[in-house]
């Protein structure tokens, strides 16, 4: 089966809420949404989120650059992989090059999907096993986080993070405290500062969470600070949570190096798509790693019925506006669709409406 074009559309899907973080908001979703098209007739699709419409145009236009490299080879993801990441390793495979070439794996995984008419999990030798599965709280202040992560808990859901980082180490207490309070003791808490502490705040405020009993603390530092990772993670007896923002097999392959044995988060875009998320998968199980997912629900629920140390799924309702099948939650477990594919088919009359 040969690939016969990479089609791209792009969209911005405005979300019910600005989510706000520690560092920055998201006020409506970028969306590049990829379809590859093969001579028989199979498509595949993808959808890269790229945090600020300043990054959507570059991003497509790339992929549009891309095309030539993909049309008339063989429907081989992983050979493709190899062969592309290859082609760009000069300039490069981090930032833009990264996210295209891990959207164009994630579609051309998909198309294989529906041409063998599997779901991606069996594709990849697995079996459906549901994962728990936790709903984000943005930087809403105490009654604010508060209120949303009640409302995941009443919809069944197993866990919420709150994104924290607030000016002072009180806020962030009284922040716990009030959801703690909201949603009970059988609801886990995480708690997310997106890289926005210096070392020695970090060691300050993870100490006196250190008694809330949260699930994880995430991404303390800046990502790429793994010495400093490795440290807190010693002085802490809270899980710390990191790697949504490492890129590829490669980031994974120094953090383990450097002492990184807490928990992990790939995102499937910034990590190298599907063929780099197995890549990682079989890091973590090596290295005896819970690993979760970062955003992408539907496709992350598929990758982590894969991932012998799966350990949570973050859902995110953001993108459910253009999706015909958004993924199913049942009793607070994500279920991944049994359908063929990796469960993200576009309902293009919705894409039409936010087309950019
Ligand atoms: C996050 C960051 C950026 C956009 C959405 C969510 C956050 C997470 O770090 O872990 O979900
Ligand atoms: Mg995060």
């Amino acid at each position: 089966m040969k690939i016969t074009a990479l089609r791209v559309q792009t969209a911005l899907v405005p979300l019910p809420e600005p989510h706000r973080t520690a560092s920055g908001v998201v006020a409506a979703s970028p969306l590049a949404l990829l379809t590859v098209e093969t001579d028989a007739g199979v498509q595949g699709r993808s959808m890269l989120f790229t945090y600020t419409p300043a990054a959507l145009k570059p991003t497509a236009d790339l992929l549009r650059g891309m095309e030539a490299l993909i049309v008339g080879q063989e429907l081989a993801p992983a050979a493709l992989w190899q062969s592309l990441h290859a082609r760009f390793r000069l300039l490069g495979t981090q930032g833009l090059v990264g996210m295209a070439l891990s959207g164009i794996d994630m579609a051309l995984w998909d198309a294989l999907a529906h041409a063998q008419k599997l779901p991606m999990y069996a594709l990849l030798g697995a079996q459906a096993k549901p994962i728990k599965a936790y709903g984000a709280v943005g930087y809403d202040g105490v009654e604010g986080s508060a209120k949303v992560a009640e409302s995941w808990a009443k919809k069944g859901f197993k866990g919420v993070k709150a994104k924290i980082g607030y000016p002072t180490l009180a806020e962030d207490l009284a922040t716990i405290r009030a959801m703690r309070a909201a949603v009970g003791k059988d609801v886990a808490i995480m708690v997310d500062y997106n890289q926005s502490l210096t070392h020695t705040e970090a060691a300050k405020r993870l100490h006196a969470l250190d008694g809330e009993g949260l699930e994880w603390i995430e991404e303390p530092v800046l990502a790429h600070d793994y010495a400093a990772f490795v440290k807190l993670s010693q002085g802490t007896r809270t899980p710390l949570q990191v790697g949504e923002n490492w890129w590829g097999p490669l980031d994974f392959r120094h953090a383990f190096n450097a002492g990184v044995r807490s928990l992990v988060m790939p995102d499937v875009m910034k990590c190298g798509g599907v063929t780099g998320w197995q890549q990682i998968a079989s890091m973590a199980s090596v290295y005896g790693v819970p690993c979760s997912n970062h955003l992408w629900p539907e496709i992350s629920a598929h990758l982590l019925c894969a991932t012998p140390t799966a350990h949570w799924l973050e859902y995110a309702d953001w993108w459910n506006p253009i999706l015909q099948e958004p993924l199913p939650i049942e009793q607070g477990m994500a279920i991944a669709s049994d359908a063929p594919g990796s469960g993200v088919r576009f309902d293009q009359a919705a894409i039409e409406k936010y087309t950019v």
